[in-house]
């Protein structure tokens, strides 16, 4: 009872994974969100972990955010975060069609990791200040977050456009997923606490000792 409460209020922590191709603007959401700030260069990530602390909905939420990798070379270790994750955002860009058709396979590589369609996700159209490159419809992709299920925004990394929404919205995700499922949750997400913790220690790592 005393440790739900606990995970529940102030210490509750999000393990939030950061999905999509190559060049997408990933890492440039991340850091826009954590440190306002625009990549304008594309330095390909291998595997990032970040923190943070904000407040949704006026409740405190300590976020552990994994940014991935989105070439292929780099993407050993999918299927272990994809366990360990909570939370999950799809990203492609909307000047690049071939990112946003796979977006349904890292839906599909998720719901097959996890043996379930029911997991918190968050669909992201990024670059929308690119207008005059735009190959994917704003329609076309609410009518993926429609198959998906999930909430939708079309995001600019760049002018800082719903950035702050997406976070938020993934964590209304993860709260209302476990306001439904109930006490149940907390013993069985104890598995993936020790094998996220493992993945991000060593993501951490490296990114001191390469830096
Ligand atoms: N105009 C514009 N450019 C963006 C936006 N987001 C990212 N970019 C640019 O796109 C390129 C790739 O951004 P990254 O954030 O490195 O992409 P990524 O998805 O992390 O790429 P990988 O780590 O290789 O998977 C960079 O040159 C960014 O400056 C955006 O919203 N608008
Ligand atoms: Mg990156």
């Amino acid at each position: 009872m005393e440790s739900s409460r606990v995970t529940g209020g102030l210490s509750r922590e999000y393990k939030l994974v950061m999905l999509g191709e190559g060049g997408v603007g990933k890492s440039a959401i991340i850091m826009q969100f954590i440190s306002h700030r625009f990549p304008e260069d594309h330095d390909p990530t291998i595997e990032d972990a970040y923190k943070t602390q904000i407040r949704i909905d006026d409740k405190p939420a300590n976020l552990d955010i994994l940014d991935t990798a989105g070439q292929a070379e780099f993407t050993a270790m999918r299927d272990q975060y994809m366990r360990a994750g909570e939370g999950f955002i799809i990203s492609y860009s909307i000047t690049d069609r071939r990112s946003f058709q796979e977006a349904r396979h890292f839906k599909q590589l998720i719901q097959r990791v996890r043996r379930t369609a029911d997991t918190p996700v968050v669909l992201v159209g990024n670059k929308s200040d690119l207008v005059h490159l735009r190959q994917v419809s704003v329609e076309e992709g609410k009518e993926l977050a429609r198959e998906f299920q999930c909430p939708f925004f079309e995001t600019s990394a760049a002018l800082r456009y719903y950035i702050d929404e997406v976070f938020a919205a993934l964590v209304r995700q993860i709260r209302q997923r476990e306001a439904e499922l109930g006490q149940g949750t907390e013993r069985k997400s104890r598995h993936g606490h020790s094998l996220w913790r493992r993945l991000t220690a060593l993501f951490l790592r490296k990114q001191h000792s390469e830096s």
